[in-house]
C-alpha cells in the first residue's frame, strides 16, 4: 500500500496513525495538497490528500473513505470504529467534530496563506476559529481525567481524530494547554504510544 500526503495534514496523519495502530506496513508518497497539485491529481482528481493505493491498483481518497476500508479489512475485532450501536455512535460523532474542526481550521489557514493581504477578511477568519474553539472546547469536555482514552476505555478513532485536531489547533495558535487542559493532556499521553511517535511529521 501506498499512502499519498504528508503527515503535517491532519486528514494524512490520521490515516498513517489507524495504519500503524493495524499493523499494516505501507510507503508514503508524501505529497503537499498545495505544493503538488499535478502529481496530487494523480491519485486523487480532487486535488486533495491522502490517497490510498492498494496493492491491486484500486486508489481510495478521503480520510473517511479509507479508514472505512482499513477498518474492514484489518481491523477485525480491533476496529479503532466500533461496528455498530451506541458506541459506534459515539466514536463517530467525536470523529465528525474533531474532522469538522479541522476543516475550519484548513479554511482559516488558506484564508490567511493563499489570499492577497487586501482581499483577506478577517472576520471569516475569527469565525472559523471560532468554530475550531467551540468543537475542541466540547471534546475537552468529555474528556474524564484520570482515563487514558476518550471513549469505551480504550483507543478509537475518537482518540485519533482529536489527537489531529489539537495539533492542528496548536499549530494555528489556539492555546490549548490553557483553553482545552484536558484534550492537551491527553494528546501529550498519545504522543507517546508508537503509532502516533512513528508517524510524526
Ligand atoms: N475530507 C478530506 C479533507 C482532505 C483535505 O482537506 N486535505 C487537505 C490537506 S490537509 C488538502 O489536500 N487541501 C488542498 C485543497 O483542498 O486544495 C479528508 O478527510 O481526507
Amino acid at each position: 500500500m501506498m499512502l499519498v500526503g504528508v503527515n503535517r495534514s491532519p486528514f494524512t496523519r490520521r490515516v498513517a496513525i489507524t495504519l500503524k495502530v493495524y499493523g499494516m506496513p505501507y510507503e508514503q508518497l508524501p505529497l503537499s495538497g498545495f505544493n503538488d497539485r499535478a502529481e496530487v491529481r494523480v491519485s486523487n482528481p480532487l486535488g486533495r490528500i491522502p490517497a490510498l493505493m492498494l496493492d491491486n491498483g484500486e486508489v481510495l481518497v478521503d480520510s473517511g473513505a479509507i479508514i472505512d476500508h482499513l477498518d474492514e479489512a484489518f481491523g477485525r475485532d480491533r476496529a479503532l470504529t466500533p461496528p455498530a450501536g451506541p458506541d459506534r455512535r459515539a466514536v463517530m460523532k467525536v470523529a465528525a467534530i474533531m474532522m469538522g474542526a479541522c476543516d475550519k481550521g484548513l479554511q482559516a489557514a488558506y484564508e490567511r496563506n493563499h489570499h492577497p493581504p487586501e482581499k483577506l477578511h478577517q472576520p471569516w477568519i475569527d469565525d472559523c476559529m471560532a468554530q475550531v474553539t467551540n468543537a475542541l472546547t466540547a471534546v475537552d469536555a468529555m474528556i474524564v481525567s484520570d482515563r487514558p482514552y476518550l471513549l469505551l476505555g480504550r483507543l478509537t478513532q475518537a482518540d485519533v481524530t482529536a489527537f489531529v485536531a489539537e495539533r492542528l489547533a496548536r499549530g494555528l495558535g489556539i492555546d490549548t494547554t490553557k483553553e482545552m487542559p484536558r484534550l492537551s493532556a491527553l494528546t501529550k499521553q498519545l504522543a507517546n504510544e508508537p503509532a502516533f511517535r512513528l508517524t510524526q511529521p
